[in-house]
């Protein structure tokens, strides 16, 4: 809230300004006329852009809506037919910085809104400006800067610290959002549909810590497994500049990254949920229902683990075998912790192998046993793409001949983004890492999958209204379309880094730009980041602590007209289904899957850039 704070000071000053300036009305000009420079000094919702900033040798686009066609929105009143002039300005306008103009209207072919280019990736000055067309208003403040995302990769990783079940969230750390422990996890029962021998039904174990997963306050291996191969992809991919960025968390181990001290709080939890008899891994730790909207440390419902799953068990090994190849890389830290990350991996492969199909199936288990479970289902039909990316974690982990037929006997055809249901691409990426131990037409056709899937977006990206490839096609917007917007990110950047060309690393910016608020709805989506971002997630914790501003750094769900939650939304088309609701929770919820790719995406870009 302190940015927006400041941005109002200078809205403040700006209608001073207004004032004083004479600002006439639109008296003897047609409207086609070019507008005079005395108007439109007021902030204008229909520019859309990043609302954090760009990099001084990148591309910088704004966009105008000129005429908004859903509805959701008012378009800016230009008829889209004149010749319009923007001005790069200091953000009290006194100073003109650059001038440019605004390409043709286009139409964005999924809202059907008018949109104009604005694009000033000529004007490389750092500071901090707002691009302003006369006539029409003035965009939110943005930097251009080196590292104009730092902050940002920041903000989106330290979320995951107040996430943290069983423990207190102290004010050194926290600031207003520390609160007291929630959810000890530590009188946790086995519920009927886990009960095995050694672990009778009722029998009392200890899972403490780990994420919550969402707005709710349960933990999900499944969602987890995507997670955390996503944040550990992170460690291995940029281990420089994991060292630098220091998150502002309680340290517990020495002379690892904050970023792995984060990962490694909800990897001692995932430990806690195999059973060490048999190797399986319970699909979550949860309650019967979901709970009221109240504070972690008010919930006292019963907690239960439920169902061991091929799908959650084979998550559990392909995480518990990536981080071992990540804490190898920090030989002094975490004794022990490494070897046991391996066996338990090698142990729920072994059980996955007994139990290739043992789906999760919460309508069978609620009519079976007592108390019905009405939480997340996470159920998924499907363990073959499971199955791969444990078996390569653990093949490029120990090197062990027991895994590699499922390097073997992999054909990769096409290559799309991974989600919690579909894991199998965040086995090739991390194929992509250990080349040498890859054979080399496999090797190829992963590359050549990416930079297919990487190509067709880059060719259908200069069609859509707000130039991302977020915005090609409507039926990605799901259940949680930012990540897939994030996730986009990720392939482009596997893409460039495949290819050596450049243009995929900005795609994935323009990705970035869309989440910052270059879209259709004209949202920063990432809580407390932007001039312009979510209020009003569907966050327990953000809704109950008596904090008006959101805990930070959370990524939204995003526009989806599927509107699950039953709630109004101003419009059903994709890319608009937005709202800034608490009970909208099929849009507005914020879940540890979603920032998870965008903290690759903000850490790739950054990890690049001069420093
Ligand atoms: O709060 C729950 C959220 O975390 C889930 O994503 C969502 C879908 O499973 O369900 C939410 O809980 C709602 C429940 O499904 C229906 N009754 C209202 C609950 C809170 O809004
Ligand atoms: O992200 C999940 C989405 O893909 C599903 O369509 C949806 C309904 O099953 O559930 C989402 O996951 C929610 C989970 O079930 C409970 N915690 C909150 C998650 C995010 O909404």
């Amino acid at each position: 809230m302190r940015r927006s704070m400041g941005f109002y000071r200078i809205l403040m000053g700006l209608a001073a300004l207004a004032a004083t300036s004479g600002v006439a009305g639109q008296s003897g000009t047609s409207p086609d006329a070019p507008a005079p420079l005395s108007y439109g000094k007021h902030l204008s919702q229909a520019i859309r852009l990043n609302q954090v900033g760009f990099y001084p040798d990148g591309p910088k686009r704004a966009v105008l809506v000129t005429i908004d066609t859903g509805g959701y929105q008012t378009g800016s009143g230009d008829t889209g037919t004149r010749d319009l002039v923007f001005y790069i300005c200091s953000p009290d306008l006194k100073d003109r910085a650059y001038k440019g103009s605004l390409d043709l209207p286009q139409t964005d072919p999924i809202s059907t809104q008018k949109t104009r280019l604005a694009d000033f990736s000529a004007f490389k000055d750092t500071g901090n400006f707002v691009l302003w067309i006369p006539g029409i208003g003035y965009s939110y403040p943005f930097h251009i800067g080196y590292g104009a995302f730092g902050p940002l990769a920041l903000t989106v990783a330290k979320a995951y610290y107040y996430q943290r079940a069983s423990m207190p969230i102290s004010m050194a750390y926290a600031g207003p959002w520390s609160r007291p422990e929630g959810h000890p996890d530590d009188h946790v029962l086995v519920h009927g549909s886990a009960a095995s021998a050694g672990r009778p039904a009722g029998s009392v174990l200890s899972c403490p810590g780990g994420w919550y997963d969402a707005g709710d306050y349960n933990k999900y291996i499944v969602n987890s497994g995507i997670t955390m191969g996503t944040l550990l992809s992170v460690c291995e991919d940029f281990p420089d500049l994991a060292a630098k960025l220091k998150t502002g968390i309680p340290l517990t181990d020495q002379g690892i990254p904050d970023l792995l001290e984060e990962i490694l709080y909800n990897l001692r939890w995932m430990l806690t949920m195999q059973d060490p008899g048999d190797g399986g891994v319970y699909h979550k730790l949860t309650n019967a229902q979901f709970d009221p909207f109240i504070m972690p440390a008010e919930a006292r419902t019963t907690r239960y683990v439920v169902a061991k799953g091929t799908c959650a068990t084979l998550d559990f090994a392909a995480v518990m075998a990536q981080a071992a190849r990540v804490l190898d890389k920090y030989p002094g830290a975490c004794p022990g912790l490494k070897d046991s990350c391996l066996q338990a991996a090698a142990k729920a492969w072994t059980w996955a192998v007994a139990h290739p199909q043992v789906y999760y199936d919460q309508t069978g288990i609620s009519q079976q046993y007592t108390p019905a479970i009405g939480t997340g289902a996470y159920g998924d039909r499907q363990s073959a793409d499971e199955f791969v990316w444990a078996g390569i974690e653990l093949y490029l982990s120990t090197g062990s001949l027991q895994y590699k037929p499922v390097v073997d006997t992999l054909h990769v055809d096409a290559v799309g983004i991974p989600s919690w249901s579909d894991v199998r691409t965040l086995g090739l990426y991390s194929l992509l890492r250990v080349p040498s131990a890859v054979p080399p037409a496999l090797l190829a056709s992963i590359k050549r999958g990416i930079l297919a899937q990487a190509g067709r977006w880059a060719s259908a990206v200069a069609q859509t209204g707000y130039h991302a490839v977020m915005g090609e096609n409507p039926r990605e917007y799901v259940w949680g379309s930012n990540a897939v917007a994030a996730n986009q990110g990720v392939l482009l950047l596997e893409a460039w880094k495949i290819s050596g060309d450049r243009a995929y690393y900005w795609l994935a910016l323009d990705n970035l730009d869309y989440l910052l608020g270059r879209n259709a709805t004209g949202y920063c989506f990432i809580t407390g980041v932007g001039s312009h971002s979510p209020l009003h997630p569907h966050h327990r914790i953000s809704e109950a602590d008596g904090i008006i501003a959101p805990v930070p750094g959370w990524l939204v769900g995003g526009p989806n007209p599927g509107r699950q939650d039953g709630c109004v939304y101003p419009t059903a088309i994709p890319n608009q289904a937005y709202t800034d609701l608490t009970p909208a929770y099929a849009c507005n919820e914020i879940a540890i899957n979603w920032n998870a790719p965008l903290v690759y995406l903000v850490w790739a870009l950054e990890a690049d850039q001069p420093r």
